[in-house]
């Protein structure tokens, strides 16, 4: 997988490429990397990269010049690579965003910086809009990253051994269920027993159940669009029936609802 970023601050990917997940990616050939300067791309005695607006109004805009110029040099070098603009008119980000652009060879990534770039660039070369979530940032660096880092784990090897994507939250349309680590008790709190009993089949019957009770009371959007199995539909229908058994046992205890309770 390839990626180019087109930026006028190229400097802020050293740290990003130099560390981490992607670091090892870039030292096992899973990635390359490269960040273009635009004004490199900008003519005139000061390289501008942005003007005033037409129009008039606050802020300026990226000129359309220099970022053409630097996408087609970006698209030379990764002939087929598809080109993506990070805006806040963009297709919100998700991991299944991630799993698709995981499957081109090479994505071109614009920086946008000020109020945004020229209309006329998101016209003619830009082949998807994305946004990493409705606020408003300085610059598309950061959305960039997040990009290239959510793609970069999902190629085959970029994770160790140790560790896979496939058991990632939103990879099953779930959350991911609860993690513990050493130590056993931590100031009075300890590690669930099914945890340590080394049955797998019970440690992941009580993982899913995590995943399911976790979704339900964080993202419970996330189950209502998901497709759910028998073994989830089993373990719901038994909260129904617990939370049933609990509503009966109320009108057991006497007629009419509590005091205060509408
Ligand atoms: C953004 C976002 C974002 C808008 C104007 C950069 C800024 C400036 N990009 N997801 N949210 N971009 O706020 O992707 O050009």
């Amino acid at each position: 997988m390839n990626f180019i970023v087109l930026t006028i601050f190229p400097q802020m990917f050293d740290a990003f490429w130099d560390h981490g997940i992607i670091k090892r990616a870039i030292d096992q050939h899973l990635i390359t990397a490269t960040a273009l300067n635009i004004r490199d791309f900008a003519s005139g005695k000061h390289r501008v990269t942005d003007d005033r607006p037409y129009g008039g109004g606050c802020g300026m805009v990226m000129k359309p010049e220099p970022l053409v110029g630097a996408l087609r040099a970006a698209q030379k070098k990764l002939p087929g690579a598809k080109t993506v603009l990070l805006t806040p008119q963009g297709r919100v980000f998700n991991q299944s965003t991630a799993r698709e652009f995981r499957e081109y060879d090479g994505l071109v990534l614009v920086c946008g910086r000020y109020e945004g770039v020229d209309e006329r660039v998101c016209q003619s070369v830009i082949d998807f809009e994305i946004s990493t979530g409705d606020y408003i940032l300085t610059g598309g660096e950061l959305p960039a990253m997040v990009i290239i880092d959510a793609v970069t784990r999902l190629i085959p090897g970029a994770l160790g051994a140790e560790d896979s994507a496939e058991k990632d939250s939103f990879s099953d349309g779930l959350l991911e269920h609860a993690q513990y680590t050493r130590p056993q008790e931590f100031e009075g709190q300890a590690v669930p027993s099914v945890l340590l009993s080394g049955n797998h089949q019970e440690i992941e019957k009580w993982r899913l159940e995590s995943s399911l009770i976790r979704t339900f009371l964080k993202r419970r959007d996330l189950l209502e669009d998901k497709r759910l199995n028998n073994q989830e539909i089993d373990i719901l229908s038994k909260w129904c029936s617990d939370i049933d058994k609990i509503i009966r046992a109320q009108s057991s205890r006497g007629t009419g609802s509590l005091p205060g309770a509408q």
